[in-house]
């Protein structure tokens, strides 16, 4: 395939890693195959002990597990993802989170359209004011300090990601972390790497997970402390921390 047929008819896969998402897995699964890309879906599961391996089965998704166990694994399971779609010949591959409940159609269109002139297209949305702790308080503050050339994105952490496959093949080679640091680790390595990135409105996101902690935000504990670990990690690895722990910026 020469680079202007794969420009043009990029062979597009979708993955959705999932966590008991039963209610809304059917659902994402169908309104992402209503692209105009006609896109795979694969689904990277992490042991669900309700219907949604057999629910996405039904709705048309391959259906995979996780590498390992070991919890939290939203990177452990992207990278799961990106292997088995890299390994079946994606051209472009788009990340979304399983438990929005207001996706449409248009958000998959918006995003691969975003990273056919761009090597990397990343969704951003309002959200409910108490929505998004995690990135307005540990990701963007963390960001401005020790890599404010990345302070303008509106989410650090959002789980709608698309790339073309050379630079998720880039990217995996760096070792990506297995936990929540994840999605703010690709951005810093994007970016590190050379790469260009665009945010793509999306309009308002609604998600079941935000059930979970609306009224607690203190069960965001682990999910901030790797977000915070990720971020330090990569300070340091770009010497944007000197050995005395004082930031140099
Ligand atoms: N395979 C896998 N998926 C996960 C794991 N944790 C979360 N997810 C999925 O990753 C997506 C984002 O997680 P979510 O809990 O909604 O994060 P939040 O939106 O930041 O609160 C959802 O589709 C989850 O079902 C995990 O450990 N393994
Ligand atoms: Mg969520």
């Amino acid at each position: 395939m020469d680079m202007n047929n794969e420009i043009s008819v990029p062979k597009v896969i979708v993955i959705f890693p999932t966590k008991n998402v039963q209610d809304t897995i059917e659902r994402v699964i169908l309104t992402a195959k209503k692209s105009k890309y006609n896109p795979n879906i694969i689904v990277v599961d992490a042991f669900s002990s309700d219907k949604t391996g057999d629910l996405a089965l039904n709705a048309g998704a391959k259906v995979i597990e996780q590498d390992a166990k070991a919890f939290p694994a939203k990177g452990n399971a992207m990278k799961t993802g990106l292997n088995e779609a890299l390994s079946t010949g994606a051209d472009i591959i788009l990340f979304l989170d399983a438990d929005i409940k207001n996706l449409t159609t248009e958000w998959i269109d918006r995003l691969v359209d975003g990273c056919i002139n761009c090597d990397m297209a990343r969704g951003y949305y309002e959200r409910h004011p108490r929505n998004g702790a995690v990135t307005k308080l540990i990701a963007k503050p963390m960001l401005h300090i020790l890599f404010p050339e990345l302070s303008h994105f509106e989410q650090p952490l959002s789980g709608e990601v698309c790339a073309r496959k050379e630079v998720w093949k880039r990217l995996l080679e760096k070792n990506p972390p297995d936990g929540w640091g994840i999605d703010v680790w690709f951005l810093i390595e994007t970016i590190m790497s050379g790469y260009q990135i665009k945010e793509v409105f999306l309009g308002h996101k609604e998600h079941t997970s935000f059930e979970d902690y609306s009224e607690d935000v203190g069960k965001l504990a682990k999910m901030a402390e790797q977000v915070e670990f990720t971020i330090i990690n990569e300070a340091l690895k770009y010497g944007r921390i000197d050995s005395s722990m004082g930031v140099k910026i």
